[in-house]
């Protein structure tokens, strides 16, 4: 599978989108620090939220095979500056969770927000529904070259 590192706002599901990768069950838990987890890098929302902490998804991103911003369906506004895909040496997508409680307004808008931020490819996801999921894996399933 190919590595990934999930970065996102607390709450948007970046969590359960590892799980639901991973055909666990989807128990809420919540990331307090880096976790990696079979070629998948989950991180705290507060590490995008905070600029103290920018840098260390940058130093984490050189573990994976890509970078996955993550935002959710439901979330008002971005986290994302225009052009965060700039800071990573790595191909950097979008995957929108939570379609199931968005409308199409709403997953419109976060499409607009993650190529701004320059993600190349969006995915629309729902861990719950199992929306998107399928295809999401499909492009996971190539091989990693990376580390870890
Ligand atoms: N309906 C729905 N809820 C989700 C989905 N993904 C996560 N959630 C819920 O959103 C909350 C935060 O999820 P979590 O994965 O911990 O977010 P994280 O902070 O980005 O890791 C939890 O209550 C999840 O059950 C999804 O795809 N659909
Ligand atoms: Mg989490």
């Amino acid at each position: 599978m190919r590595h990934i590192l999930l970065i996102g706002s607390v709450g948007v599901g970046k969590t359960t989108l590892r799980q639901a990768i991973h055909g666990e069950d989807l128990d809420y838990a919540k990331t307090q620090a880096i976790e990696v987890k079979a070629g998948v890098v989950d991180t705290p929302g507060e590490f995008l939220e905070s600029r103290f902490y920018k840098h260390a998804l940058i130093t984490a991103s050189y573990s994976v095979d890509t970078v996955v911003l993550v935002q959710a369906a439901d979330e008002r506004g971005t986290r994302f500056p225009p052009g965060f895909s700039t800071a990573f040496n790595r191909p950097v997508i979008g995957v929108i969770t939570k379609s199931g409680l968005g409308t199409p307004e709403t997953i419109h808008e976060a499409e607009g927000q993650l190529r701004l931020a320059g993600a190349r490819d969006v995915f629309i996801a729902d861990a719950f529904t199992g929306e998107g999921m399928d295809e999401l894996k499909e492009i996971l399933c190539q091989p990693s070259t990376s580390a870890i």
